[in-house]
C-alpha cells in the first residue's frame, strides 16, 4: 500500500496554504496531527435502536477509560461489554488497535443505545478526556494518508454514504474494490517504465553503455497503454447515466389507484391510500429493480403524483402544477383508468415522443361482461391480475434507458472520465510524434515524447491520488460528513 502523506509531502504544506478554500475540511485536516485522537458519532442523526461513536488516535483506549467504570480490557477486534459511568448503563465496545484499523491508529468504537442526548453527552466525556471533535470525512482521510485506500476508494466510501439506488450503491462498491485505484496503478508502472527507457536516451546521450528504447518498441507499449485506456472508457458507463433513473410517472384522476399501485410496485407502503380522491400531493419518487428483457436487474425511478383534477384550487394548485412538471419529465407516462369513474377519462399534454400506456385500474371491480375503455392492459392491484404484464411493457418501452445494476460495469466519476481521457489524449500526441520515425533505429524528438508521456502519467497518477494536486483531494474530501 501506498503511504500517500510520504509519497505526496504537499498534501499538508499546501492544502492549508490553498487559496481557492476548495474543501475547508481538507485544510482543517491537513493542519491536524494524524495520531491526535479525534472522536464523532458515526451513526445516522437521530434517534435509532444503536447508535456508535468512533474514537481513533494515539489516545483512544485512555478516552475510553475515562468514561468508564472499572479497568477495561478489551481484546482486539472482540465485541465487548462495558460499563459506562455516565449515565451508568451498560455498552458494547470494539478496540481495533493500529496499525490494522480503519484509519491506520488504534480506533475504538461504541455501541450504545441509539439517544441523541446520550450521543451528545458521550461526545463531551470524550472532549473532556482530551480527544477533539472530528472533522467532516477525516477518519477516512486518515485511512487515504496512511495508504490504505486511494483516492478512488475514498470516492466510492463517499459515493455508498450518499447513494439513493441500488445502481449507485453497486457502482460505490466497485470503486470502494479498488478496480480503478489497480487500473491506474498498473498504468502507471507501466508507463512510468516507458518513460524511464525514454529518459535515459535524453540523459546519458553521451554514454554508450545506455541504450535508449527503440522506436519500435516504445510504439508497441504506447499503443498498448492507450488501447487499454480506451478499453476501459468504452466499457464503463458514466457516473450521471446512474444518478438520473428513467422515470415511469404513474398519472390519472384522483383516486384511479395510482399510490396503491405504487406502493405495491415498490414492495412497500411508502405512499399513503385511501377512499378519498385528493390524498397524494407530493411528488413521491422511488427507485425500484425489475428484470431486464436480457434477464439482467435494471433500475428505474417510479414517480407517484397528485390525481389530476379540473377543478383544482389553493393548496391542491401548486399539487396540480407539481405534477404537470413531473409528467413534463417522464420518460414513460403511464395513464391509470378508472373504470368505476367513468366520465373521468383524461386526456392528457404529453411532451413529443413520451411513450403512454394506458392501462384500466380496478379490474377486480369490474364484471367481465363490462365493456372497458381504450387501453393497453388491465390490471387490480387487489387481485395482482396484470402486475406482471405491466412490468414487462414498461421494460420493453423504457428499453436500453433502464440502469443496470450488474457489478461488473464500472461506473466513471466526472474526475475519472476527464483524467483518462485527458490521459488518452497525452499518450495519443506521443504516439503521433513517435510515428513518422517508428521504423528508424534511433528514437527522435524524445524530448517531445518524453513530455507528452509524462503528462498523462500525471493525470494518471492522479486517479488514485498518488501525486494529486490538493484541491482535488479536498474535493473528495469535501463531500463526506463527521463521523466518516
Ligand atoms: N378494488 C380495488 N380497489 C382499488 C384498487 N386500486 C386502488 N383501489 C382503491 O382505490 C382507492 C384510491 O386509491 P389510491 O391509490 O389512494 O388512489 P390515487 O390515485 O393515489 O388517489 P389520489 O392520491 O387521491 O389521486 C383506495 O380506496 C384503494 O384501496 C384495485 O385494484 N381494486
Ligand atoms: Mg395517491
Amino acid at each position: 500500500m501506498i503511504d500517500h502523506a510520504s509519497t505526496n509531502p504537499n498534501i499538508f504544506a499546501s492544502a492549508r496554504t490553498n487559496p481557492a478554500g476548495i474543501g475547508r475540511s481538507l485544510d482543517a485536516m491537513a493542519s491536524l496531527g494524524h495520531n491526535d485522537t479525534i472522536i464523532a458519532v458515526s451513526s445516522s442523526p437521530g434517534q435509532s435502536n444503536r447508535g456508535l461513536v468512533r474514537i481513533a488516535g494515539t489516545d483512544a483506549m485512555n478516552v475510553l477509560q475515562s468514561i468508564t467504570i472499572g479497568t477495561v480490557s478489551i481484546p482486539p477486534r472482540t465485541l465487548t461489554s462495558i460499563q459506562l459511568k455516565s449515565p451508568s448503563i451498560r455498552a458494547l465496545a470494539a478496540y481495533f488497535p493500529a496499525p490494522h484499523s480503519y484509519t491506520g491508529n488504534d480506533i475504538v468504537e461504541l455501541l450504545v443505545p441509539g439517544h441523541p442526548a446520550l450521543l451528545e453527552s458521550i461526545l463531551q466525556q470524550g472532549f473532556h478526556a482530551g480527544a477533539r471533535l472530528a472533522e467532516p470525512g477525516e477518519f477516512t482521510f486518515r485511512s487515504f494518508t496512511s495508504g490504505k485506500i486511494d483516492l478512488t476508494q475514498a470516492e466510492g466510501i463517499a459515493a455508498t454514504i450518499a447513494a439513493t439506488s441500488d445502481s449507485q450503491l453497486a457502482a460505490a462498491e466497485l470503486l470502494r474494490a479498488g478496480k480503478l485505484g489497480s487500473f491506474s496503478t498498473s498504468l502507471v508502472d507501466t508507463l512510468s517504465t516507458l518513460l524511464a527507457l525514454v529518459e535515459a536516451g535524453i540523459d546519458f546521450v553521451d554514454q554508450d553503455d545506455v541504450v535508449a528504447i527503440k522506436p519500435a518498441d516504445l510504439m508497441i507499449g504506447l499503443k498498448c497503454v492507450f488501447k487499454e485506456l480506451q478499453q476501459l472508457l468504452s466499457q464503463s458507463r458514466s457516473w450521471g447515466t446512474i444518478e438520473s433513473l428513467p422515470r415511469v410517472v404513474l398519472v390519472g384522476p384522483p383516486s384511479a389507484g395510482k399510490s396503491t399501485l405504487f406502493n405495491r410496485l415498490l414492495g412497500k407502503d411508502r405512499a399513503v391510500i385511501s377512499a378519498l380522491p385528493g390524498t397524494t400531493r407530493d411528488i413521491l419518487a422511488e427507485p425500484i429493480t425489475i428484470t431486464n428483457t436480457d434477464g439482467r436487474p435494471a433500475e428505474l425511478m417510479l414517480v407517484d403524483i397528485a390525481g389530476l383534477d379540473d377543478l383544482a384550487t389553493g393548496i391542491d394548485h401548486d399539487a396540480q402544477q407539481a405534477a404537470q412538471q413531473a409528467i413534463a419529465t417522464a420518460d414513460i407516462v403511464i395513464l391509470l383508468i378508472d373504470p368505476t369513474q367513468p366520465d373521468r377519462d383524461l386526456s392528457i399534454d404529453l411532451p413529443l415522443n413520451t411513450p403512454l400506456m394506458r392501462i384500466v385500474t380496478k379490474s377486480d371491480l369490474m364484471p367481465e361482461s363490462s365493456s372497458l375503455p381504450n387501453h393497453d392492459l388491465a390490471i387490480s392491484t387487489t387481485t395482482g391480475i396484470g402486475l406482471d404484464e405491466l412490468l414487462k411493457h414498461i421494460i420493453s418501452r423504457i428499453g436500453d434507458r433502464s440502469v443496470s445494476v450488474q457489478t461488473d460495469m464500472l461506473a466513471l466519476q466526472p474526475r475519472h472520465e476527464y483524467t483518462l481521457r485527458e490521459s488518452a489524449t497525452h499518450i495519443s500526441d506521443a504516439i503521433e510524434t513517435l510515428a513518422p520515425h517508428q521504423n528508424e533505429k534511433q528514437l527522435r524528438n524524445m524530448e517531445l515524447i518524453a513530455g507528452a508521456m509524462r503528462n498523462a502519467l500525471d493525470e494518471l497518477a492522479s486517479l488514485g491520488g498518488q501525486m494529486t494536486p490538493d484541491d482535488v483531494i479536498g474535493k473528495v474530501f469535501a463531500t463526506f460528513c463527521v463521523g466518516k
